[in-house]
């Protein structure tokens, strides 16, 4: 068979995925968690790597035929041990998800108690959700956001550790504004003899940017997804202390995983030699400044910003202030219509259900990819405006559609 192919005999599928193509490149994509990747990452994503077997580790494999893969793997863990100055680490977590239950398998045992942020209050579902393995498996207790502030409380992080004395602290989150400091959590995990994890999954690009704190020194373990901020393929990432690197690894494999994606893998090395050069950190300085310069255009157009701003790539926005009746999945549903992709969320304390919800969260990575500055983010936040205010009016709708698809061809994520 001719490879690469220029045309593929699926032509129904091939469709689709021009279509999609369309969409991302012709929208503006607002998704916090979401990014454009380089050619280069695709490149090995689509790769002959994708045919391989590589159970193990480089050296160590249960196959035959891993020499190219145990380079490729190796190079990788280099490439992110350095980037981030990590005493160990393992590439192979097929997700973020797939990450965290390693750390917890390597590190706990089945009922061990853990700290982690509440999923309605900005945590990940792998933060002890109760509908989660982490949270079936293991005895989570949760902290909030403050009352008044919006912000971690670490006086709530210390009473509780106190109280619970926890096997394990977990900081990250999947929908909070503002930087996180490692040094309390650090404090409080040594205070009560626990283990502190930190999953940067929506950080690690403006951590290896420069453009946030780094955790690495204080953490046990730091656990991460690659294609978010950090702008790589889909997948997961485990860094740890030389300590905890042998526990880690038996827990990916064979604890949790079975053949790890090496076209992932190798996707991802692409992605971590890609973070190490300077632009990168003019990059991930450039996507804070975007969500600041929106997140303060949308604050004064009338919305509520959670927490009264941001200093990181995403803002959680508390749409009553501009509309007491408009949901958020009423707002994510119209703007989509207009080409503007971003998702509901819940703000701290919503009266609203998670899949109603009050607020939006909008996130500035893929169109700082594209090369938008502040000047575009007041742009933006008037389109969202005028599709919200006009969204039961079809001429609003396709007029803003026609101005963000112009918008998107000035600034094209793909050429
Ligand atoms: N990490 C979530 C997000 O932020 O979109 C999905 O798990």
């Amino acid at each position: 068979m001719p490879f690469p192919s220029e045309v593929t005999p699926d032509t129904q599928v091939e469709a689709l995925i021009e279509k999609e193509r369309t969409r991302q490149v012709t929208g503006l994509q607002l998704i916090a968690s979401e990014n454009f990747t380089s050619p280069a990452v695709m490149r090995a994503t689509g790769s002959v790597l994708t045919n391989k077997y590589s159970e193990g580790y480089p050296g160590k494999r249960y196959y035959g035929g891993n020499s190219v893969v145990d380079e490729i793997e190796a190079i990788a863990i280099e490439r992110v041990k350095k980037l981030f100055g990590a005493e160990h680490a393992n590439v192979q977590p097929h997700s973020g998800a797939s990450a965290n239950m390693a750390v917890y398998q390597a590190m706990l045992k089945p009922g061990d108690v853990v700290l982690g942020l509440s999923l309605d209050h900005g945590g990940h579902l792998t933060h002890g959700s109760p509908v989660n393995a982490s949270g079936i498996f293991y005895k989570f207790h949760s902290y909030k956001v403050g009352v008044a502030d919006e912000r971690i409380d670490f006086d709530e992080v210390r009473s509780l550790a106190l109280e619970h004395r926890p096997r394990m602290i977990v900081a990250g989150t999947t929908s909070y504004p503002r930087r996180i400091e490692p040094e309390p959590f650090k404090k409080i995990a040594d205070e009560v003899g626990a283990y502190m994890m930190f999953d940067i999954a929506h950080l690690a690009g403006l951590v290896a940017g420069g453009a946030h704190p780094n955790p690495v020194p204080f953490a046990d373990v730091v656990t991460f997804t690659t294609h978010k901020t950090l702008r790589g393929p889909r997948g997961g990432c485990i860094l740890s202390t030389a300590q905890h690197a042998q526990a880690i690894d038996k827990a990916v494999f064979p604890g949790q995983q079975g053949g790890p994606l090496e076209h992932a893998v190798a996707a991802k090395a692409v992605a971590f030699l890609e973070a190490m050069q300077p632009s990168f950190a003019d990059y991930a300085h450039q996507i804070v400044k975007n969500a600041a310069a929106l997140a303060e255009a949308l604050a004064v157009r009338g919305f509520r910003l959670v927490s009264g701003g941001t200093d990181t790539h995403m803002m959680v926005v508390d749409l009553r202030p501009f509309d007491a009746e408009l949901t958020g999945k009423e707002a994510q549903a119209v703007l989509d219509l207009a080409g503007i992709t971003l998702n509901k969320n819940t703000v701290p304390n919503d009266p609203r259900s998670p899949f109603v919800t009050s607020g939006v969260r909008i996130g500035t990575p893929s169109v700082t990819t594209q090369g938008m500055k502040e000047a575009e983010m007041a742009t933006i936040a008037d389109y969202i405006v005028t599709t919200l205010k006009g969204r039961s009016d079809p001429a609003v709708i396709a007029d803003v559609r026609a101005k963000v698809a112009a918008l998107c061809a000035a600034f094209p994520a793909y050429r």
